[in-house]
């Protein structure tokens, strides 16, 4: 049977990733870190959690990674864990760098050492263009990373790159644009906005306070992201692709989207610091804007071209923007309307 091991099983795309190849009768193994609580929300929410395989794993230390790729010697190895959350990795560059540069080389280091035959795929992201040398971005455009996190990024990218070419390792990049469901980290503005509104809703919450409300994003739905990884690490040859929709919205767009579904009336009104936004039917104050919010240095626009992906290996998304936000929506109104507690 095909065995497949997934780092950072627990997060957004590790819990879709595990679903489909389930679904694909693959036997799949997630490494966890230790914890006071295992984060099992998200696989519990999809009901596969009593059909995975789990071994402990640090992705910082050497010696146990080497031993979990010893004992488990999968066919595919997809590394998703990382310190994800872009605002974080400048409190915590030296970490950020540890988890997801260190992290990388210790599996390739495995893998070489070892002498495995598997094929990996790395969770490389479109962070990395940062202050975008060019419009739309492919698979060729010049990295110009704007945050600790986007350059640790960038770093494990083209250290698969090099062991690809050193020493015929299978490693591919897939270069994901930001995607979003149902069960994205809190933290990350969609859905700290689909939930923020739907306690305003239901429970009469805050206004939402958010920082950059003109930033610009290509926003795509995980579960066709995570089908793309699927065919990026079983492709014949390792390469990088890009994975995005090529279409773009603004934060502020994708607030006022995200209201209405939620039955709301939203105007913006005011400007910079001042600027928020009213329900015209209520006079409730839905946003604010908040300073803590703002990063050092931002990313303003991301927009992907997924040429190569489509015309290679037949990737296109399936799910647009709006039918994304209204499922992030109907989730989280749903979500507060039974009082789940939040386990994501
Ligand atoms: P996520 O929800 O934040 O999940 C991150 C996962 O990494 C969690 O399972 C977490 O485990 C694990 N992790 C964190 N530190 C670790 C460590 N030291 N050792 C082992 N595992 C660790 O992220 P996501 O949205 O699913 O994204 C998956 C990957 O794609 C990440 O590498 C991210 O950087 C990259 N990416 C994401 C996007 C996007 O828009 N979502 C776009 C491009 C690239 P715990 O549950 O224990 O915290
Ligand atoms: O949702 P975000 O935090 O995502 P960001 O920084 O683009 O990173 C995500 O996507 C990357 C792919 O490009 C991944 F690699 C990464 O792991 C992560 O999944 O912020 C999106 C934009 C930023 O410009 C931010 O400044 O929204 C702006 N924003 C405005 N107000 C906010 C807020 N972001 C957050 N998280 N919270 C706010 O209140």
């Amino acid at each position: 049977m095909t065995k497949v091991l997934i780092t950072g099983i627990t997060g957004q795309d590790g819990a879709f990733l595990a679903d489909q190849l389930l679904a694909k009768g693959y036997e799949v193994v997630g490494t966890t870190r230790r914890g006071s609580t295992p984060k099992m929300g998200r696989l519990d929410r999809l009901g596969i959690t009593h059909k995975l395989k789990f071994v402990s794993m640090e992705l910082t230390e050497f010696s146990n990674v080497i031993n979990v790729l010893r004992a488990e010697k999968p066919d595919y190895i997809y590394n998703l864990g990382a310190q994800s959350f872009v605002l974080d990795s400048f409190e915590h560059p030296h970490l950020t760098s540890e988890i997801n540069y260190h992290g990388y080389l210790n599996i390739l280091e495995a893998i070489k050492i070892q002498g495995l035959d598997c094929s990996v795929y790395q969770a490389s992201t479109s962070e990395m263009y940062g202050d975008v040398l060019s419009d739309p971005q492919n698979e060729d455009t010049p990295f110009n990373p704007m945050s600790p996190y986007a350059v640790s990024k960038a770093a494990a990218h083209y250290l698969g790159r090099n062991y690809r070419a050193a020493y015929g390792i299978k490693a591919s990049n897939g270069i994901l644009f930001n995607h979003e469901s149902e069960l994205r980290g809190r933290e990350f503005v969609t859905r700290k906005i689909t939930s923020q509104l739907a306690i305003l809703l239901e429970q009469q919450g805050e206004a939402v306070k958010l920082g950059n409300l003109d930033s610009v994003r290509d926003w795509g739905y995980a579960p066709d992201y995570v089908a793309g990884m699927i065919l990026i690490n079983e492709a014949k040859v390792a390469s990088d692709y890009v994975i995005a929709t090529n279409t773009v919205s603004t934060v502020r767009n994708f607030f006022k989207s995200s209201a209405i579904a939620a039955g709301f009336s939203p105007v913006f009104d005011g400007e910079g610091i001042n600027e928020r936004c009213i329900c015209k039917k209520s006079s409730k104050v839905l946003c604010e804007v908040d300073e803590k919010y703002f990063r050092p240095s931002d990313v303003n626009y991301l927009r992907g071209d997924y040429s190569k992906i489509e015309r290679e290996l037949g990737w296109s998304p399936t799910v647009s923007l709006e039918e994304m936000t209204e499922k992030m929506m109907a989730s989280d109104i749903d979500w507060v309307k039974k009082g789940y507690p939040p386990s994501f």
